[in-house]
């Protein structure tokens, strides 16, 4: 026990960078770490890998800077969305979550990042896996499970459910694969005109990817972001973009054959 007690604190010293015999109490089965605000590092940086340009003349930078205050936001946002989905997972399971349940658990670093890079001014919109923004944009987890429990205290009053959620400068929640991008590229060119400095982010799955591509408004301040779940509750496991795609490419020789 003595020998398993001391391993554990020589481990925490190295985590802490004291010194084992100055720090550690090893009294029977109490072990005692002393470590202050002052143990911590008030900011990191990072190298970020360089992105690959096209028709841009700079890219964006490859260092970033990260403080203790912005760690632990980015930190407490990524939680509460994990619990929240967690929890909501629970409830679809035992059956009082109706109807459609989207996740967003394990992408929860995604929202927390773009909301952390955006404005609250700025503009999101985002395709079924809703729950996760709809928290970030400033819906509390009270108003998103009521919604989700089809309650009148939801964010929509109950009637929008899992995949149709609103907040200001936030657009959902669509349930459309691939129709939140010309909406968001609309939203995008509206705040062209109106010349407000503002942006607009649109996510989109792998799904609706062949879609999207076709969608670009020239000079218009709109975002797109491509985020894939790998495992989800209503997540096509084997990617239904390349497997959409097949199909297509076999129909339309198919077709060449027939009819060329
Ligand atoms: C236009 C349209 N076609 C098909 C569907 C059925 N559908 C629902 S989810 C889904 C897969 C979408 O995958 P992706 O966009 O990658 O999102 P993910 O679930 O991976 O987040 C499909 C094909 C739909 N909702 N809308």
């Amino acid at each position: 026990m003595k020998t398993m007690l001391a391993i554990i604190s020589n481990a925490l010293c190295r985590i802490t960078g004291k010194n084992a015999g100055a720090q550690t109490v090893s009294e029977g089965a109490r072990v005692v770490v002393s470590r202050s605000l002052s143990d911590f590092t008030p900011q990191a940086t990072f190298d970020i890998k360089k992105c690959d340009l096209h028709r841009l003349e700079a890219g964006p930078p490859t260092k970033a800077e990260l403080t203790r205050e912005q760690g632990l936001q980015y930190y407490r946002t990524m939680q509460m969305v994990r619990r929240m989905e967690l929890k909501a997972d629970q409830l679809y399971k035992q059956k009082i979550i109706r109807g459609f349940c989207h996740l967003y658990d394990g992408q929860e670093a995604c929202a927390a990042g773009i909301e952390a890079a955006i404005n609250p001014s700025d503009h999101l919109i985002t395709a079924y896996r809703a729950h996760g923004y709809t928290y970030t944009r400033g819906v509390s987890v009270k108003e998103i499970l009521a919604e989700l429990t089809g309650r009148k205290g939801g964010v929509v009053k109950g009637k929008g459910g899992s995949m149709h959620m609103y907040a200001p400068h936030f657009y959902g929640g669509n349930g459309i694969v691939g129709a939140q991008v010309p909406l968001g590229a609309g939203i995008a060119l509206a705040c062209q005109y109106q010349a407000n400095n503002q942006i607009c982010v649109t996510l989109y799955g792998d799904g609706a990817a062949n879609q999207v591509r076709r969608i670009r408004i020239q000079s218009s301040p709109g975002l797109k972001v491509q985020s894939t779940p790998r495992w989800h509750e209503g997540h096509v496991s084997f990617s239904c973009h390349g497997f959409f795609n097949l199909l297509f490419t076999a129909a339309r020789i198919w077709c060449r054959k027939l009819f060329l």
